[in-house]
Parts: C-alpha cells; sequence; structure tokens
C-alpha cells in the first residue's frame, strides 16, 4: 500500500462538499471553464512491475472552457474525489456524491499570486484544445496516489460552484495495471 500524501486538509474537504450540498440544483448550469468534458487516470510507461510505486501517472481533466488564473482568482480547483477503500459507507457522502464515500482528493489548484495552478502531488500544465476546450493534467506517481484501487470522481471548483464527471450516482473506477490483469 502506497502513502497517504496526498488526503486533503480537513477544512478544504469540507468546503468542498458544503459548496456542493448547497448547489446541487445548479450543476447543469456551471460556467464553461467548469464543465467537464472527460477524464482520466492514466498511468504512463514504462508499466514495469518491479517500480509500481515510481511509476508516473496522469490525472488529465478537459473542460468546456479556459480557466483564468491570476491575481484576483478566487478559490479555483480541478481533480477527483476519491473512495479509497471503494465503499461509500466509509469516508463522506453526500447526495452529490451518491455512490462514493469520500476519503481522499488530488487536485491542482489556482495559486492566484503566481497565476499558476500548482498541486502537491506533481507538476500542472494546462494546454488548449480545439474549440475553445482546456486540458489540466497533473502528473503524478502512482506513491502519490492514497490506493492502488479505488473509486474516483472528477471534480471542478470555483468559490461555491462545484461540478461533477460523471454525474450521480455514476462514477469511474481505477486500478493499477498489475491488478487491472488479474
Ligand atoms: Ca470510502
Amino acid at each position: 500500500m502506497s502513502t497517504i500524501v496526498t488526503r486533503a486538509p480537513a477544512l478544504l474537504l469540507l468546503a468542498l462538499l458544503g459548496a456542493a450540498a448547497a448547489g446541487g440544483s445548479t450543476l447543469a448550469q456551471v460556467p464553461s471553464h467548469l464543465d467537464i468534458l472527460s477524464a482520466a487516470i492514466e498511468e504512463l510507461p514504462p508499466i514495469d512491475p518491479a517500480s509500481v510505486p515510481g511509476r508516473s501517472v496522469t490525472l488529465r481533466l478537459e473542460v468546456n472552457g479556459t480557466p483564468v488564473c491570476g491575481p484576483g482568482t478566487g478559490f479555483l480547483a480541478y481533480g477527483v474525489l476519491i473512495d479509497t477503500d471503494s465503499d461509500p459507507a466509509t469516508g463522506v457522502s453526500l447526495p452529490a456524491f451518491a455512490g462514493l464515500g469520500v476519503e481522499a482528493r488530488v487536485s491542482a489548484t489556482c495559486d492566484p499570486a503566481a497565476s499558476v495552478f500548482v498541486s502537491p502531488v506533481g507538476a500542472v500544465s494546462l494546454a488548449p484544445g480545439s474549440a475553445g476546450t482546456t486540458a489540466i493534467t497533473i502528473r503524478t506517481t502512482v506513491a502519490q496516489l492514497p490506493a492502488l484501487d479505488f473509486r474516483w470522481i472528477a471534480f471542478a471548483q470555483e468559490g461555491s460552484t462545484f461540478s461533477r464527471l460523471p454525474q450521480a450516482p455514476a462514477y469511474s473506477a481505477w486500478t493499477t495495471h498489475e491488478k487491472g490483469v488479474h
């Protein structure tokens, strides 16, 4: 089992959950830069069974707009909420997270002073796509993830506005290559 280094500070997680609870009926009306089109967690080659913890992993969200991070930007974050034990009965659960009991999050947050997105788990990059979309990528390692297999959803949050993908009660699942082939 890998070391848990990405667990969200309790206050941040509570702020996120509170925002989700308050904004439940407005999820379909989020601004374009919070409109998540796709999300993926992918292991990168080399897929070497002898060095799983050090293996590179990308968390990638594509949004239907252009995030603006600069002086004056409020709380703006993109990432994934993780049910580390794939058990909805443990962790934090609210209607917006139906199907998940969330124990951790991995995200990139705007640092307004530096005008860049930062993450404690690795490098963050933003790349414009076609038709005004933006791909937000966090490059980290398996060791920085809170478990080797888990359920997850992608989220975007700006202030008290929150969106997720897939929509409730659906969720995604991830596991290392080794676990997936057994
Ligand atoms: Ca759980």
